[in-house]
């Protein structure tokens, strides 16, 4: 008999930045490959923290794993839940050097490219399975405009154009994990089981979900 081979979701988190040791959004990455999730198998992938390499290898990544479904997860110090992301932006406005060096200013991700894309995952019916689960969650309206946002931007920018079933993607921050901000109590943080817990349903629900459900996620500011 032959056995069918599990489709592949495609999950990336990023390298240490910004003087942090670690960055937990690889550590949950890392935590989760290989597990089957609603019948995928997810492939964890790393990228660096760097404008020049990140797009390349995420866009290497898609090409070799043809991924039903890509989630990216990049660290955000100082928020307290988990931020589903649903709008990347074409600006590149680095307050720190990346992991190259490089600190671009106002500069697009794709010179002529669309001002914004949206997630194509499910974040209301994904915040709702968070929240259910009492996992600290949020919608975000921005991913900021570092490499997050760049890689974000890639992403949406390289799925958009595939043939149906076209892939579909999106990105998630995560807050520092516990032991980053042991010296650093003002700064909220939340444990790695809670986040790969977290990142494990919001991948469930993604794959789960066809219609986005119509629920409350906006911001007045
Ligand atoms: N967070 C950064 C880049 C890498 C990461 O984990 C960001 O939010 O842009």
């Amino acid at each position: 008999m032959r056995t069918l081979k599990p489709r592949t979701v495609l999950l990336t988190g990023f390298d240490p930045f910004g003087g942090e040791t670690v960055n937990p959004s690889w550590l949950a990455a890392e935590r989760l490959h290989d597990e089957i999730v609603a019948g995928h198998r997810i492939e964890s992938v790393q990228l660096p923290t760097a404008f020049a390499r990140a797009p390349r290898l995420l866009r290497a990544a898609i090409r070799r794993h043809r991924p039903a479904l890509v989630l990216c997860v990049g660290q955000a110090g100082g928020r307290s839940a988990i931020s589903l992301e649903r709008v990347a932006i074409n600006v590149i406005d680095a307050r720190i050097p990346d992991n190259d060096g490089a600190q671009p200013v106002d500069a697009p991700v794709t010179r002529g490219g669309p001002a914004a894309y949206f997630s194509t995952l499910p974040i209301k019916a994904m915040y709702a399975d968070l929240d259910a689960a009492t996992i600290p969650v949020e919608i975000s309206q921005t991913a900021g405009t570092f490499v997050c946002n760049q890689v974000f931007y890639a992403l949406m920018r390289t799925l958009a154009p595939m043939p149906a079933p076209r892939p579909r993607g999106g990105f998630v921050h995560i807050p520092f994990i516990d032991e980053q901000v042991e010296h650093r109590p003002k700064l909220p943080s939340m444990p790695l089981d809670v986040i790969v817990a977290g990142l494990r349903i919001a991948i469930d629900t993604a794959l789960r979900t066809r219609h986005d459900r119509r629920i409350f996620g906006g911001a007045t500011h």
